[in-house]
């Protein structure tokens, strides 16, 4: 780690400082020349495999380099040559190894041995797959109801992994099956249907080919899904206003030159992303974009008036929409004083936002977790959908909603029947393919099961993936907790601190990574994903596995499920594994619509689409139209309202990645682009705030977060750092600000935790041995490499 320093960011994002980093990880990750020649594969379908990092679509055909910054450092974290084997869990106990912060642990290398832990070393031991599955099933079979047991699954694994997942799940008796998705874009999957009959992006990348104008929310390009760059830098070349509501600026939608245009690399050229750019409270978008809403009617009376082109699509309203006239009264009731306040943005910005949305006919709007990840997360979203269909912005080239998701097959698993709720399953399909009943009640997703997980109720946990006590909230409540769990099976490529945190019979099961050949009965497989534009596509493995012993993810699920279940006649597991086409026969055979002649279709050059109502302007709502749903507030969240969060000395925290990391995986310690380097133990803070709390740049505080409900939720020591961000706001980094998010503050209905609002205080340390319990950067520990 390098000695901490803060200098703003001068430089676009990508250019040379993106190729830097790239070269530095591969020569950190000590990976092989061979498989940095990898990157040529990446993204190539169908000899090709999809990048492990974000869910960003993939280009057909595609660029000889079709990779990024983040993907590629993403390729060489899974590729390194550094191996967590049976050596090093004999040299270090796992209480050692809790002092270890997140990168220390990760970096040790791709884990080799199924490992089990030991209470009485103290340590992970190596076992046979044989007795592992022995015992697991042994375990699973003796849990009292299969609803004490979770399967959990992150969003990397294939279609294909996580169909099987499922079965396995709802034959064993339960459809608790959380995922990653449920504290990502589940607001979206909840708000979407009501509003549009759809849960996923509108758009495919011909759309975004097409469009002449932008919206963007909450969502940091540069970092979280770096290759769209290119497609935004294509709609500024082609003049389509791009326009950011966020509380900062993040360098990827200022400013941006294509690491990958030799041209752009020698001269300076650089496009400006944004055309205009609204620092936003955190928060702040219901009321920003009912200011745009309210700011379209002036327009349109206005253009009435003059007998000009009407601003409203009206025929499309007229024909398509339903609830428009409550919306109408409810937004020209809307007083812009209020608004004001609500959004920290000046009319005068909300009105020249409108006149650029106003000034293009095929607008798309995209957003991440800057709106998902708040109490009131679904009904943002509404209201985004909101202001699209004002203009006639949905179910027509170039125009609709974009959700941009996370992990790379994190939609994809919810196709195929990765979802608590038992009436998304297609039971009738399962019981006529397998001859069993699938469960009849919802399951459980992630908050309910860290509900189940505090009060004792849920005792088996088996992960596909995931670093799930780090991910989720109240962490020091939730790590006591787990302990008490009897059985936590994680299914992993790294370590991480979740393997730390053991039940009492605890197992770490290591698999495949994407990027490596799946040899099986048959010959090498295919593995299949869905993309952020529901596009579905085959790709291979093309890296030497990183141990000869490494299961793939189905053959660890089929094993499980032979275990833990009674044979099912009309399910060979075995077979499965041998031949992932039958996998996706069965896919096929349940989800008909979607995946009808799933083997041959995936092949085609570019892969398929989920067919989309919505395109051809078929709403699939109660109400047979696209609902105008009005907002219950002009805040993102109901407390607001109580006025709590307005007192002085509370400020409102996000909290954030770091363009040097994959969630709860930290690459490194540089935030580049945010000029943070060397260290993650920061707040950052407005200039005005700092003054005002009596502190100063380099104080080192704790940060308390601001509830009654009588628990005691401290992150320190932070340093206190300003940053370009709103009064009243501060930011600081996911996961280590995890113990402050309390498990109950969370979106309404949709339950994904409330991340980018936690109420906090800040107190001045005094002695800096007060930390908090978890650790943030230790010392690097005696034998780490
Ligand atoms: N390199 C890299 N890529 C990733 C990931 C990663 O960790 N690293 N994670 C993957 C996953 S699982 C996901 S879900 C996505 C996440 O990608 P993003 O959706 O980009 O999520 P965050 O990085 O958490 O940042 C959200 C953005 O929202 C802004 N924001 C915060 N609060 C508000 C608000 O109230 N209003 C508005 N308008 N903006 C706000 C923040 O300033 C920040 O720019 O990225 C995926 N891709
Ligand atoms: N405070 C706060 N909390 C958040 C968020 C936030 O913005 N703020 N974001 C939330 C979001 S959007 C998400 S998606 C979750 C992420 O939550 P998770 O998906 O549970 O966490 P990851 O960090 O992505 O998981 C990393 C681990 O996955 C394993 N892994 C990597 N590749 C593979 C593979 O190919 N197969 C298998 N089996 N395992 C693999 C490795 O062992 C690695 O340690 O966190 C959420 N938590
Ligand atoms: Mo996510």
């Amino acid at each position: 780690m390098s000695k901490p320093n803060f200098k703003p960011y001068t430089s676009p994002a990508g250019g040379w400082g993106s190729a830097y980093s790239v070269a530095n990880i591969l020569i950190r990750q000590k990976v092989s020349p061979r498989n940095a020649a990898l990157l040529l594969k990446q993204n190539k379908a169908v000899e090709g495999f999809a990048c492990v990092s974000c869910a960003w679509a993939k280009p057909h055909p595609a660029k000889p380099l079709e990779f990024c910054e983040n993907g590629a450092k993403a390729t060489a974290w899974e590729n390194t040559s550094q191996r967590c084997g049976p050596d090093f869990f004999a040299r270090h106990s796992v209480t050692e190894l809790l002092n270890w912060a997140d990168f220390d642990l990760e970096r040790q290398g791709r884990l080799t041995h199924p490992m089990r832990y030991d209470p009485a070393s103290d340590r992970y031991q190596p076992v046979s797959w044989d007795e592992a599955f022995e015992e697991i099933g042994r375990e699973l079979k003796a849990m009292a109801d299969p609803n004490e047991v979770v399967f959990y699954m992150s969003g990397r694994a294939s279609l294909e992994t996580a169909y099987a997942f499922s079965i396995l799940a709802r034959m064993y008796g339960t459809n608790n099956l959380p995922d990653s998705s449920n504290m990502c874009h589940e607001s979206t999957s909840i708000a979407l249907p009501e509003s549009i009959g759809v849960p996923v992006a509108t758009v495919t990348l011909h759309d975004m080919k097409k469009m002449d104008g932008m919206l963007f929310f909450g969502q940091n390009t540069g970092t979280s899904s770096p290759r769209m760059l290119h497609q935004l830098q294509e709609a500024r070349e082609r003049g389509a206003p791009i326009i950011t509501f966020n509380p900062i600026r993040e360098r990827g939608l200022e400013r941006f030159a294509n690491p990958q245009s030799p041209a752009e690399m020698v001269t300076p050229k650089e496009t400006v992303i944004s055309t205009q750019y609204h620092q936003l409270q955190i928060g702040g978008d219901i009321a920003a974009i009912a200011g745009m809403c309210k700011a379209l009617f002036d327009l349109d009376d206005q253009a009435i008036a003059a007998g000009s082109r009407r601003v409203l699509d009206v025929a499309f309203i007229e024909q398509h929409t339903h609830g428009f006239e409550d919306f109408e009264r409810k937004v020209r009731g809307y007083d812009w004083k209020q608004l004001e306040r609500r959004s920290g943005l000046t009319r005068g910005a909300m009105e020249a936002a409108a006149r650029s949305y106003a000034s293009c006919e095929r607008v798309i709007a995209a957003y991440g977790m800057g709106l998902t990840q708040h109490r009131y997360g679904v009904q943002t979203i509404q209201m985004l959908v909101n202001l699209l269909l004002l203009r006639g912005n949905m179910g027509k080239e170039g125009a609709g909603i974009l959700p941009v998701r996370g992990h790379s097959n994190v939609q994809g698993q919810r196709t195929v029947g990765i979802t608590e709720k038992a009436a998304k399953a297609p039971a009738d399909n399962l019981r006529r393919q397998f001859g069993f009943e699938p469960p009849s009640e919802d399951g459980v997703n992630t908050v309910e099961a860290c509900e189940g997980i505090l009060a004792g109720r849920i005792k088996g946990f088996v992960a596909m993936g995931g670093n799930f006590v780090r991910a989720v909230p109240d962490t020091l409540q939730m790590e006591p907790a787990w302990r008490r769990m009897r059985l936590s099976v994680q299914v992993s490529t790294k370590l991480n601190r979740t393997h730390l945190i053991t039940g009492q019979v605890s197992y770490i099961l290591p698999c495949l990574g994407r990027t490596e050949i799946d040899r099986q009965a048959t010959g090498e497989q295919y593995n299949t994903t869905e993309d952020s534009t529901g596009c579905i596509r085959a790709w291979r493995g093309v890296a030497t596995p990183a141990h000869e012993g490494l299961l793939s993810e189905p053959a660890i699920v089929a094993r499980l499920a032979k275990a833990a279940l009674a044979p099912n006649p009309k399910l060979d597991w075995d077979a499965w594994v041998a031949d992932y086409n039958l996998i996706r026969d069965a896919i096929a055979e349940s989800y008909p619509d979607i995946f009808h002649d799933f083997n041959v279709r995936m092949m085609e050059p570019g892969g398929f689409h989920r067919p989309l109502g919505v395109s051809k302007r078929e709403w699939a709502t109660e109400t047979g139209k696209a609902n105008f749903i009005n907002p219950p507030s002009l805040s993102e969240d109901p407390d607001t309202e109580k006025g709590g969060h307005e007192r002085r000395d509370v400020l409102q925290l996000m909290t954030l990645r770091s363009n040097d990391q994959f969630n709860t995986t930290v690459y490194g310690y540089n935030d580049r682009f945010r000029g943070i380097n060397g260290t993650r133990a920061v707040i950052m803070m407005n200039r005005n705030d700092i003054g005002r709390l009596g502190l100063a740049e380099g104080d080192k505080v704790e940060a308390i977060t601001v509830t009654d409900d009588g628990v005691h939720r401290v992150v320190a020591p932070l340093r206190v750092t300003p940053y370009d961000i709103p009064e009243g706001c501060c930011a600081g980094y996911y996961p280590e600000c995890n113990a402050l998010l309390p498990i109950w503050h969370h979106a309404e209905r949709s339950k994904v935790p409330a991340a980018k609002s936690i109420p906090v205080k800040l107190r001045k340390m005094l002695h800096l041995t007060d930390r908090s319990s978890v650790p943030i950067e230790p010392l690097p520990p005696a034998g780490a490499a």
